[in-house]
Order: C-alpha cells, then sequence, then structure tokens
C-alpha cells in the first residue's frame, strides 16, 4: 500500500479519557483546524478541546448519516475512532454497548471505505481476553474469550478491522489498551478506572474505598505513553506492519496495595480500603502481565513511565489543580 500524507483528522469520542489528550496532541502536531473533535453528550473536560479547533457535539456514531455529514464538511481523510462503552457500562448496558461499540464501529469503517481514507485508528483492550487465556506475560496470538460484553464486542471489532484491511485494503490500526491513568479527563465506566480515582482521593480526603481486591493486578499505562503509542502506530509505515488492528501493548502492571504503597511513599497518611464489587469479576477474567514484543519489534513500542515515574507525577498535576480549586 503506497503512503498517502494523513490531511483532515476526526477524534470520535473526543470528550472521553483518552479522545480528549488525544486531540489536543494530534492539534499541536498537525495543526489545530486540521483536527476536528466530536463528541456525543458530554462537555469537554479540557477547556482547549473548544478553544484550539473545530469541535461538535452530539455526534453520535450510531448515526451514520450524522458521522457523515460531519466527514463531508471537513472533508475528513482519517479517523481515530475513540468513542465507545467500556467495561463496567458495558454489563450494565450491555445492549447500548454492542450498539454503540459494533454499530459504531461498522459505520466508521464503512464510512472509510466508501470514501476511501487515508487512515483510521479503531483501539482494542485486553478485555479481549478471558480466564482462558494465559495470564502472564499474555501472547500477540492466543485464546480470546472474553466473558465481557465489553470484550466480545472489542474481539469482534479487531476481526471486523482486520477483514477491512485485507478486503478492501483500507489501512486500519489498533492496539489493546491496557488501564489508562491521566490526570486530565476522568475515565467512566471501566473496570481499571480505580487507578485514576485513587489519587483524587487521596489528595482530597486522605482515603479511598476501592472496588477491586487489593491483589488484582492488571496491566497499566499513564497518558502519555497511551498518546505517543497511538500516534507512532499511526505514523508507522505500513509496509513494517505484520499485524494491523490488534497490537498487544503494555507499560507497567500493579495491583491496588502496590499502587496505594507508591502513593503512601508521597502521602504517608493516606489510607485504603477494599470493597470488592461486580467489577472484581472482570478484573479476574483480565490478564495480569502482556507481552507486547510484536509492538516493539513492528513499529518500535516503547513506553517510558514506571509506576514510581507515573504516580509522581500524578500526584504532582493533580495536587497542582487541587491548589488552584480546580479538583
Ligand atoms: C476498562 O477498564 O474497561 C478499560 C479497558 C481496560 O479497556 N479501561
Amino acid at each position: 500500500m503506497a503512503a498517502r500524507e494523513m490531511n483532515k483528522i476526526l477524534v470520535t469520542g473526543a470528550c472521553g479519557q483518552i479522545g480528549s489528550e488525544l486531540t489536543v496532541a494530534l492539534r499541536k502536531r498537525y495543526g489545530g483546524e486540521n483536527v476536528v473533535a466530536v463528541g456525543r453528550m458530554t462537555e469537554p473536560t479540557i477547556p482547549e478541546l473548544r478553544e484550539t479547533g473545530p469541535f461538535h457535539m452530539f455526534v453520535d456514531v450510531t448515526e451514520r448519516s450524522v458521522l457523515e455529514m460531519v466527514v463531508k464538511k471537513y472533508n475528513i481523510d482519517t479517523i481515530y475512532h475513540m468513542a465507545a462503552i467500556l467495561s463496567a457500562a458495558g454489563e450494565q448496558h450491555p445492549q447500548l454497548a454492542w450498539n454503540v461499540n459494533m454499530n459504531g464501529l461498522y459505520n466508521v469503517l464503512e464510512v472509510a471505505r466508501e470514501r476511501d481514507m487515508v487512515r483510521l485508528f479503531c483501539p482494542s483492550s485486553i478485555a479481549v481476553f478471558g480466564p482462558e487465556t494465559p495470564q502472564h506475560d499474555t501472547p500477540q496470538e492466543t485464546v480470546l474469550l472474553p466473558k465481557t460484553m465489553y470484550g466480545v464486542t472489542k474481539v469482534a471489532g479487531e476481526l471486523l478491522c482486520n477483514y477491512h484491511v485485507q478486503r478492501f485494503g483500507l489501512d486500519v490500526r489498533g492496539v489493546r489498551y491496557p488501564g489508562i491513568i491521566s490526570s486530565e479527563t476522568p475515565p467512566g465506566g471501566g473496570t481499571t478506572d480505580y487507578a485514576v480515582e485513587i489519587f483524587y482521593e487521596a489528595i482530597k480526603h486522605q482515603r479511598y474505598d476501592c472496588f477491586l481486591r487489593e491483589d488484582s493486578v492488571l496491566p497499566m499505562m499513564y497518558m502519555p505513553d497511551c498518546i505517543k503509542g497511538t500516534i507512532d502506530l499511526m505514523e508507522a509505515d505500513f509496509a513494517s506492519l505484520q499485524h494491523h488492528a490488534d497490537f498487544n501493548l503494555a507499560a507497567f502492571s500493579f495491583s491496588p496495595a502496590e499502587l496505594v504503597a507508591e502513593i503512601q511513599k508521597h502521602l504517608p497518611g493516606f489510607v485504603c480500603t477494599y470493597a470488592p464489587d461486580f467489577r472484581q469479576a472482570i478484573a479476574d477474567s483480565w490478564p495480569k502481565t502482556i507481552d507486547d514484543s510484536a509492538a516493539r519489534a513492528e513499529w518500535g513500542w516503547e513506553p517510558a513511565y514506571d509506576l514510581p515515574a507515573m504516580v509522581a507525577d500524578m500526584l504532582e498535576k493533580l495536587g497542582k489543580k487541587y491548589e488552584e480549586g480546580k479538583i
């Protein structure tokens, strides 16, 4: 496939945890006017989203005509499709998760195919794995038998994206994100959300009641690495990719107890209690550590942050926001 330039970019789910910081990073890289941000319902938590380039609310990816209208209006040739219902929300609303994650994805792929777009980013998740998958150093090619609706849609989504690559020559790329930790926009509806909530509660109240057991180890990543990995994969040479929409991606893994111990190095008075809820079963079905050697070999993936560096940076950033009365 000959390399073509990405000129006009659309970010769906731009008000979400990853979408919001990704939009800002893409605008810095490619110019504000060239990155159109759309969201379904929520107002952006990052003011720059409105200030630094085009932003539209009420763009629901399940409504193909609305999606087509925005794509035509801005002559979009590249999409970062970040809109999704995550694992915990998906268990509460499985029909909604199917509709947004499958029908929304299908609309994006079909609009891109019909308009011969340059490239698409359609993220997957560690939720594609299930209890039958090896839990340590989970291989790139392995058993994909998820037990959540979110996981079901992510497995089907990976297959659908890879199908579009092979059948139609559409350049679709994606990674299996671990839990993402960030200081700008809080996550919503995920099983790994505790690893963000804990920082807000530690700073504001010195206490947190965790909805996972203290020994539940899960793969995680800090947002700067998530953004870098996403953009690096999209800028990689197509010819060097043997995989497309399903790259394993890892940075570090930890349990709630390990995260608490790291936070306590900075805030010795911080206390965490544990009251596992329905999200525990989801966490128990996911791997503990991930083998991301395919991403490293095919497009040079390498994370910069480990657990201590992430914790220090999160506490500094959120501590500042707290002093300024912003959280
Ligand atoms: C979730 O917890 O559902 C997400 C994910 C791992 O994809 N953060």
